[in-house]
């Protein structure tokens, strides 16, 4: 029986992580987590009385915290998901990202080399990291031309994983995973944003209550999205891998835009929509919508914002799985269209 610390288990991936590990083998799993005064635990409330997992407190930027912890536990395996994710806030604090998503890194590394070398590491990288795309698909040969804060944090992470590989011969991967959703996705995500949003909109159209519409950045972005649960296995197989320790990306291979995000959710929510308009005057109006007094109206459903624009944006992200597909084995199981509906219909069932 191995034991296996895993970090940032109250968010999206941690926790799918943690689920998969507990259903796919028979270690332990130590969560360790950031002390707040109020728990944000809903990602692993269903895991309070599993006795094969247990919190511990573990705050990524203390050096010391994290040193002792891999002293005293000597697991076999480290997965790191605790960082700051949100790349929109990485200008606002920049510091914070370097210290929650490049010092961390380099502090459990540290560790690890000194107290626990046998420790297979991994660190979650983006493909934020890609940034500035030269040539798509983007595959584990693409240069590292990051476009934010928090993609930089990224890249810089991940030049340290290599170096304390090649130094100490240590097990740590970094891999490249583009974008991944699901039902735990935080609501400051665009997808996730789109998918409550539109929920919130339908129960209103139920009831006959005036909404807010809502209200979108850059709808040409263009992302290769997928199920945050498929890419868990990923990684899980990346820390397993009999050729050694190699960095995959992990991607759908597709790439769509936030407008077609926008549009397969409306669709799936049976709501008829048109846009109208064009750059920050365009919105998007569900027509012929019959009103309690009985007129007929065009209604509007969506609106941009240029607060939710970025400095400098990543225009276009799709990845190519191939290698991870051929070497691992590794291989998606939910597609786009699907992943659109499971988060609608999640959050519609929210709401109900
Ligand atoms: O933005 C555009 C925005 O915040 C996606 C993180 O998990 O994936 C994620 O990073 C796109 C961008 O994710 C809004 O400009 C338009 O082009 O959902 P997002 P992200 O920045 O791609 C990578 C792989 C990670 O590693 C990150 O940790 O959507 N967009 N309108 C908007 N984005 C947001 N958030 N809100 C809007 O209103």
């Amino acid at each position: 029986m191995k034991k296996i610390i895993i970090t940032g288990v109250t968010g999206q991936d941690g926790s799918h992580m943690v689920d998969y590990l507990l259903k796919n083998t028979t270690d332990t799993i130590i969560g360790g987590i950031r002390r707040l005064s109020v728990q944000n635990h809903k990602n692993i409330r269903h895991l309070e009385n599993n006795n094969r997992f247990k919190l511990i407190d573990l705050d990524v930027t203390d050096q010391q915290n994290v040193s002792n912890v891999i002293l005293k536990e000597q697991p076999d395996y480290f997965l790191n998901f605790a960082a700051n994710s949100f790349v929109g806030n990485s200008w606002s604090m920049p510091i914070s990202h370097m210290e929650n998503n490049t010092m961390s890194v380099l502090y459990q590394l540290t560790s690890i080399a000194e107290h626990c070398p046998n420790c297979k590491y991994y660190n979650a990288g983006s493909s934020e990291e890609f940034g500035d795309v030269i040539h798509c698909p983007q595959d584990e040969n693409h240069p590292l031309r990051p476009r934010s804060p928090y993609g930089a944090s990224k890249a810089s992470a991940r030049h340290l994983v290599k170096v304390y590989r090649d130094s100490y011969d240590i097990y740590a991967v970094q891999g490249w995973l583009f974008n991944h959703e699901g039902t735990r996705r935080g609501e400051e995500f665009v997808t996730r944003k789109i998918s409550k949003g539109v929920a919130k909109i339908v129960k209103c159209l139920e009831n006959k209550k005036p909404f807010e519409p809502l209200s979108l950045g850059n709808l040409e972005a263009k992302r290769d999205w997928s199920d945050a649960e498929d890419f868990v296995e990923g990684i899980w197989l990346m820390m397993n891998n009999s050729k050694g320790p190699r960095d995959y990306v992990l991607s759908s291979g597709q790439t769509h835009s936030i407008r077609s995000f926008v549009e397969n959710c409306f669709s799936a929510a049976n709501i008829p929509c048109y846009w109208k308009g064009s750059g920050i005057n365009e919105k998007l109006f569900l027509s012929n919508y019959i009103a309690e007094d009985n007129n007929i109206t065009d209604l509007e459903l969506l609106n941009i914002n240029p607060k939710f624009y970025r400095p400098a944006e990543v225009e276009l992200l799709q990845g190519d799985p191939s290698l991870a597909e051929k070497e691992l084995g590794w291989k998606r199981k939910t597609n786009f269209n699907d992943l659109v509906k499971k988060m609608y219909n999640n959050d519609y069932a929210l709401l109900s």
